[in-house]
C-alpha cells in the first residue's frame, strides 16, 4: 500500500464522465496525478487501466493509500465527504442528503449507463447497420431521463439550493454528451441555466477550456 500521503492518481479522458472528478478536485485545490486515456476508442487506454478496473474503464483512481476505486458517482461523493468544509454536498443530517444521493445515483445509473451502449452497438446484441437507429433511441432516452429529473427538482442558484455541490458538476459535464447541450436545456428547462452558471464558474474557465470545451457541439 502507498503512504496515505500519496496524491490522488486519476484514470480519465478529456470530454468523459471524469471531468467531473478533475473538476471536483480543482475546485477543492487537491493535486493529483492525471493519467489521459480514451477507454472507449483507445485499447491500450483499456489495458492500462485494466489491473484496477476489470471494466477497463474510466472514471479510474487510486485514492491516497492505494485503493482502487470506479465510479464516477461514487468517486464524486467520496470526494465531497472527505472535504466537508468545501461544501461540494449536503451533510448527513443535511435535509437535502437524500435528494442529493438520489440524483447523484439516477445521473450515473439512469442515464450514463446508456452512454456505454454507443460506442459500439454489439455491446448489446445489436448488428453495426442498425447503430444510427440504436443510438437515436439511446439519446430519446437519455432526453426523458433528464426531462423526469427537471420535474421533480427545484433548482436554486445550484440543483440543490444556493450552493455549488458536486451534482451540479456532474450534471453539467454529463449534460455536454449526446444528445448534447442544446437538447438537454430544451428538455431541462429549469437545470439549464444552472449547467450554463457552472459552465461560467469563474474557477473554472481555464478547466473547461484545457478539458471539455463547449464548442463544436
Ligand atoms: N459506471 C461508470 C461508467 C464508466 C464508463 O462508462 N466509462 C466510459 C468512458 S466515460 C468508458 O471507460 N468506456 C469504455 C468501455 O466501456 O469500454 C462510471 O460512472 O464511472
Amino acid at each position: 500500500m502507498a503512504p496515505a500521503n500519496t496524491p490522488w492518481t486519476v484514470h480519465g479522458a478529456p470530454a468523459s464522465g471524469s471531468i467531473a472528478i478533475d473538476a471536483a478536485l480543482t475546485l477543492l485545490g487537491t493535486p493529483y496525478k492525471l493519467i489521459d486515456g480514451a477507454t472507449w476508442a483507445d485499447s491500450a487506454a483499456r489495458e492500462r487501466v485494466a489491473p484496477l478496473n476489470p471494466l477497463r474503464q474510466i472514471t479510474t483512481v487510486v485514492l491516497p493509500g492505494g485503493e482502487a476505486m470506479t465510479e464516477s458517482a461514487a468517486i464524486l461523493i467520496h470526494l465531497a465527504d472527505l472535504h466537508p468544509e468545501a461544501r461540494l454536498a449536503p451533510g448527513l443530517a443535511d435535509p437535502r442528503r437524500a435528494r442529493y444521493l438520489r440524483w447523484m445515483v439516477y445521473v450515473s445509473s439512469a442515464i450514463c449507463s446508456l452512454h456505454w451502449i454507443k460506442p459500439d452497438v454489439g455491446r448489446i446484441g445489436v448488428p453495426p447497420a442498425a447503430r444510427d437507429g440504436v443510438v437515436h433511441a439511446v439519446h430519446e432516452r437519455i432526453a426523458l431521463c433528464w426531462t423526469h429529473m427537471d420535474g421533480q427538482l427545484s433548482p436554486g442558484t445550484y440543483l440543490l439550493g444556493d450552493e455549488l455541490t458536486v451534482l451540479d458538476l456532474y450534471v453539467t459535464v454529463v449534460s455536454r454528451f449526446g444528445p448534447w447541450r442544446q437538447r438537454f436545456c430544451e428538455v431541462a428547462p429549469r437545470m439549464a441555466p444552472v449547467v450554463q452558471r457552472v459552465d461560467n464558474e469563474p474557477r473554472l474557465q481555464a478547466f473547461w477550456r484545457d478539458r471539455f470545451p463547449l464548442d463544436g457541439q
